[in-house]
C-alpha cells in the first residue's frame, strides 16, 4: 500500500503557521493526553504543547541523524555526570524561532503561555556551574551546527528542593519526573550491559593467546533516554543521551527458582540504584562505592555506544578517535581513560601501543577546580572491588607514564610520586586527576588565570612534563536562555536598536556602545531593569512574604554557598552597614535589597549555617524600625535555574567576591553582566576576564590578588589582628558572638565567628575593610542614575566574549578539529536513509 503523506512543509505535525500550531497541539491534546477542553488541567495543556513542539523537533532531529549518518561526521561527545538543563519548553520556542507565535496561538484558544511554562518541572540534573556549563555548551554546539551528542546520567532524582524553614536549609527530593518528561524518548534497542565488582582471570584463548577474563559480580543494564537539543534558528537538532540503570532480563531467574523472591527483588533494586540520586556534594568528596559506579557506568555505557556508532557506520576501530573527541568535564568521567583501554585490549585484542594512542588522541579533560580537596580520589581498596579490571590496567599505565617521567627527570623520586597515578603517601587512593592528565591529549582550565593557577600550581607536575598539553578555554553562558528568554523586554530593546544578529554572535552588542550616551536610550534602559525588578519584588513576596522595593538596589549573591565563595563576607558588610545606619539615621546612602540565593550541601555544616546566619540578619534588619526599609535582607529559597531566570535580569549589582585563587570560572558572573549588573569582585576567576572587557571603570574591584593571598599566607596570617585593629570589623563580630542577631544565643554563630577568629582560611578578615570601602562607592555611584546607567549599558555591550558560542568555537578549532554539518530538512519524499546515530 502506499502512504500517501503530505509534504511535511505543510503538515499538522511540523508546520510552524499558527493554524498548524493549533492543530497539532488540538490533536495532542485529545490523542495524547485524552483529555477534552473542558476537563484538562493547566499540566494536560502543558504537555499538550510540549508534544506540540516536539513533534516539530523530531522533524529536525531525523533529519540531523540522516545527515550526520550519510556524511560519516566527526562528532563531539561531551561526557558529564551532570546536565543543569532547565526547563525545555521555553528554549525550544526560542531556539525553533516560534515563541510569539505559540504564544497568540495558546492566547487564541483561551490559555496563558507563562502558565503553561510554569507547568514544567525543570531537570535538576546538576549541582550549579560544572553541570550548568555543560548545558549551555550543548545549546551552543547546536547553534553552530557541530555534530555532537551529550553523554550522561538519567537520574531519577535531581538536585534536591531547598525550604527554608525557621531559617535553615531543609532538603526535599526532587520527583521531576512526576509527571512524566515529555521531552525524552527511551532507546531500549540500543541498551548497554555494564559489569561491576567480581574478580579478574588469566586464560589462554582458543588461538593460544594470553588474556585476561573480568567475572564481574553484578551487571547491570543501561537503557539510554535521549533529549533533542536545538540550535538556535537553524536545521540542527543533536543529542542529549542519559541512561537510566535497570536490572538486566535474566535478573531473577537463578534466585527466583531457587525460590528466594525478596533476593531476587533485591537485586532489582540495587541495579535500579545506580542512577537514582544526583550526589548533592560539589567540590566536596563524598567516597561512596554507588558514586564510583555511577560514573563507570555511564561511562561505559557511553563508550560501547560509541562502538556501536562507529560499527553501524563501518568505520575500523583504528580510527575511533578521527570518528569522535571526547571531553571529559571534570575528572568524574574520567575512568573513560581505562575503560577505553580495557575494551581495545580484552575486548577487541588490540595491541597495548595502539590502545594507548588510539586513547590519548580521543580523550581531553577539562578542569574545573583550584580547591586541592576536591580533587577526585579513590581510596584503592574500594577502587578495587568496584573495577577489579581496571585497577590492572591503571597500574599497568602508571608503570609506563612513570617509566616516561624517569627518563625526563633522572633520579627525581620525589617527582615520581607526586605524579603517580596512586597516592601512597599513608592510606593508597586512585588519582582520577592524573588518570585524565596521563590519558588525555589536552588539558584545560576555564578561565585564563585558572589555567595559570593550573600550570603553576595544581597540576604543575604535569605541565613540566608536557607543557604542550596545557590551554585556557574561558567558560562562556548561552545568550539564548541567559537573555533571549530570561530577558525578553531588554533583549526586544537591543534588537530594535542593533536588529536580531547578536543572538547568535555576541560580539553585535558592541554596537550598543555610543547608545550609553544617549539619554532617550538610558531611560527606556532603566525603566526595563525597573520593570524586571517589580516582576521579581512579586517573586519575592510570593515565595518569602517579604516585601522589597523595586525602587532600592537589587544587590545578588546567587551560587552555591561554601565558604570560599565568601557568603559570609557578604554579610559581614551587611552588618557594618546596619550598624552605620543605626548610628547616623541620616545617612545618605541608596536603599538596598540584599538578595541571596542557593544551596549547601547536606553535609555541609558550615554552609548551612551561612544560610541560618544570612536569614537571621534579614529577620532583625527587616523589622527594625530605624531602618525605614533602607535594607533588606532576602534568602530566595531554592536556586535553581528557573528561579535563576527571573533573577539575573532584575538584579543591579553582582556580587563575585571569592577569595582570589580559588574560584575556577564562574558562570553566573558573566549572566549578570549580559543583562547590565554592575560587579563587586575580587580579581578570580572570569572576574578579571570581565574587568578586562568592561572596562575597569565600570567594574568595582576590591581585594588582595592571588599572589597577594599567597603572600599573606606564607607570611603568616593572623586574622585576630584584624579584628583589634579595625573597630568596624569588631564591631560586626562582636554582634554576632553577642547573639544579636540570635535572640541572645550566644552559642548559635560560634563555630563560624571562631573559625574566622582562629582561622579564616579564606582571608575575610584581610578583605573587609577593602569590601567595606567599595561597596561606600558602589552606594555612591547609584545615586548618579545617569551614570550607573552608562555603566550598565557598557557592562552589558561588552559582554560579547562570554557568550559559550565563543567557548564551542576555541574547543572546536583547538581541542576538537569539529566542523560544522548543515542540515537541510528532509521533505516527504527524501526518506532518511539507512541507520540513525
Ligand atoms: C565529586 C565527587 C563526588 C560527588 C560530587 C562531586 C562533584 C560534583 C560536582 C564535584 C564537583 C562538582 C561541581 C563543580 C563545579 O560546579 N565547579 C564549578 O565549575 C564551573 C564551570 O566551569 C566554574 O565556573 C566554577 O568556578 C566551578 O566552581
Amino acid at each position: 500500500m502506499e502512504l500517501d503523506t503530505p509534504p511535511y512543509s505543510d503538515h499538522n505535525r511540523t508546520a510552524l503557521s499558527k493554524e498548524k500550531l493549533k492543530r497539532g497541539f488540538l490533536d495532542n491534546l485529545y490523542f495524547i493526553q485524552g483529555k477534552f477542553p473542558h476537563i484538562a488541567s493547566q499540566n494536560d495543556y502543558y504537555l499538550a504543547l510540549a508534544y506540540t513542539i516536539r513533534d516539530r523537533m523530531l522533524h529536525r532531529w531525523i533529519s540531523t541523524a540522516a545527515a550526520y549518518y550519510d556524511q560519516g561526521a566527526r562528532t563531539v561527545c561531551y561526557l558529564s555526570a551532570e546536565f543543569l538543563m532547565g526547563p525545555h519548553l521555553g528554549n525550544n520556542l526560542v531556539n525553533m524561532g516560534i515563541y510569539d507565535t505559540v504564544a497568540e496561538m495558546v492566547e487564541e484558544v483561551g490559555l496563558n503561555l507563562d502558565d503553561l511554562l510554569a507547568q514544567e518541572e525543570e531537570p535538576g540534573l546538576g549541582n550549579g556551574g560544572l553541570g550548568r556549563l555543560a548545558a549551555c555548551f550543548i545549546d551552543s554546539l547546536a547553534t553552530l551546527e557541530i555534530p555532537s551528542l551529550g553523554y550522561g546520567i538519567r537520574y531519577e532524582f535531581g538536585i534536591f528542593d531547598q525550604e527554608i524553614v525557621d531559617g535553615w536549609q531543609v532538603e526535599k527530593t526532587d520527583k521531576w519526573l512526576r509527571n512524566g518528561n515529555p521531552w525524552e524518548i527511551p532507546r531500549p534497542e540500543w541498551s548497554q550491559p555494564v559489569k561491576l565488582g567480581g574478580h579478574t582471570e588469566q586464560y589462554t584463548d582458543e588461538e593460544d593467546r594470553l588474556r585476561v577474563r573480568w567475572v564481574p559480580e553484578k551487571l547491570v543494564i543501561g537503557v539510554p533516554y535521549d533529549t533533542p537539543i536545538l540550535g538556535y534558528r537553524n536545521s540542527t537538532a543533536n543529542t542529549l543521551r542519559l541512561w537510566k540503570s535497570e536490572a538486566p532480563e535474566s535478573f531473577d531467574f537463578e534466585i527466583f527458582n531457587r525460590g528466594d523472591y525478596y533476593g531476587a527483588v533485591d537485586q532489582k533494586v540495587t541495579s535500579e540504584n545506580i542512577s537514582k540520586v544526583l550526589y548533592p556534594n560539589d567540590e566536596q568528596l563524598s567516597g561512596k562505592r554507588l558514586r564510583l559506579e555511577q560514573q563507570y557506568f555511564f561511562v561505559a555505557c557511553s563508550l560501547r555506544d560509541m562502538l556501536r556508532i562507529l560499527t553501524g557506520q563501518n568505520i575500523p576501530l583504528s580510527r575511533f578517535h578521527e570518528k569522535f573527541a571526547v571531553q571529559l568535564n571534570d575528572t568524574h568521567p574520567s575512568i573513560a581513560v581505562a575503560e577505553l583501554m580495557r575494551l581495545l585490549l580484552d575486548e577487541y585484542l588490540v595491541p597495548w601501543d595502539d590502545a594507548w594512542e588510539i586513547t590519548q588522541r580521543t580523550f581531553a579533560y577539562t578542569n574545573h577546580t583550584l580547591l586541592p580537596e576536591a580533587l577526585e580520589q579513590w581510596p584503592l581498596p574500594l577502587f578495587a572491588r568496584v573495577l577489579p579490571r581496571h585497577l590492572e590496567i591503571i597500574y599497568e599505565i602508571n608503570d609506563r607514564f612513570l617509566d616516561e617521567v624517569r627518563m625526563k627527570f633522572l633520579g627525581d623520586e620525589a617527582r615520581l610520586a607526586r605524579l603517580s597515578l596512586i597516592n601512597e603517601a599513608g592510606e593508597r587512593y586512585v588519582r582520577m586527576a592524573h588518570l585524565a592528565c596521563v590519558g588525555s591529549h589536552a588539558i584545560n582550565g576555564v578561565a585564563e588565570l585558572h589555567s595559570e593557577l593550573l600550570k603553576q600550581d595544581v597540576l604543575k607536575d604535569f605541565y613540566e612534563l608536557w607543557p604542550e598539553k596545557f590551554r585556557n578555554k574561558t567558560n562562556g553562558v548561552t545568550p539564548r536562555r541567559w537573555m533571549v528568554l530570561s530577558n525578553p523586554r531588554l533583549s526586544e530593546l537591543v534588537t530594535e536598536r542593533i536588529g536580531a544578529g547578536w543572538v547568535s554572535d555576541l560580539d553585535q552588542l558592541r554596537q550598543l556602545e555610543p547608545l550609553a550616551d544617549d539619554p532617550d536610550f538610558r531611560k527606556s534602559w532603566w525603566e526595563i531593569k525597573r520593570a524586571n525588578k517589580v516582576d521579581f519584588a512579586q517573586f519575592i513576596l510570593r515565595s518569602t512574604g517579604i516585601l522589597v522595593d523595586p525602587e532600592s538596589m537589587f544587590d545578588c549573591q546567587v551560587k552555591r554557598i561554601h565558604e570560599y565563595k565568601r557568603q559570609h563576607l557578604n554579610v559581614l558588610h551587611i552588618i557594618a552597614l546596619y550598624r552605620r545606619l543605626k548610628d547616623n539615621p541620616g545617612l545618605d546612602i541608596p536603599p538596598r535589597t540584599f538578595l541571596f540565593g542557593g544551596k549547601a550541601a547536606p553535609g555541609y555544616h558550615t554552609a548551612k549555617r551561612m544560610i541560618k546566619l544570612i536569614t537571621s540578619v534579614g529577620e532583625v534588619i527587616n523589622r527594625d524600625p530605624d531602618i525605614r526599609d533602607k535594607l533588606k535582607v532576602v534568602f530566595v529559597p531554592d536556586f535553581n535555574v528557573t528561579n535563576g531566570q527571573r533573577i539575573y535580569p532584575a538584579a543591579d549589582l553582582s556580587e563575585q567576591i571569592s577569595t582570589a585563587g580559588k574560584e575556577a570560572s564562574g558562570t553566573g558572573n558573566m549572566k549578570f553582566s549580559m543583562n547590565g549588573a554592575l560587579t563587586i569582585g575580587t580579581l578570580d576567576g572570569a572576574n578579571v576576564e570581565i574587568r578586562e572587557e568592561v572596562g575597569a571603570e565600570n567594574f568595582f574591584l576590591f581585594g588582595l590578588a592571588t599572589e597577594e593571598v599567597y603572600a599573606l599566607r606564607a607570611s603568616g596570617y593572623h586574622p585576630m589582628d584584624y579584628y583589634h585593629g579595625d573597630p568596624h570589623l569588631k564591631d560586626v563580630i562582636d554582634l554576632i558572638r553577642g547573639g544579636s542577631f540570635s535572640r541572645g544565643d550566644t552559642e548559635l554563630f560560634r563555630g563560624l565567628t571562631d573559625g574566622l577568629l582562629h582561622h579564616d582560611p579564606y582571608m575575610l578578615f584581610a578583605d573587609f575593610a577593602s569590601y567595606v570601602s567599595c561597596q561606600d562607592e558602589v552606594s555612591r555611584a547609584y545615586l548618579d542614575r545617569e551614570h550607573w546607567t552608562r555603566m550598565s549599558i557598557l557592562n552589558a555591550a561588552r559582554s560579547g566574549k562570554f557568550s559559550s558560542d565563543r567557548s564551542i568555537q576555541q574547543y572546536c578549532e583547538d581541542i576538537w578539529h569539529a566542523s560544522p554539518v548543515k542540515i537541510k530538512l528532509l521533505g516527504h519524499d527524501e526518506e532518511p536513509t539507512g541507520f540513525i546515530q
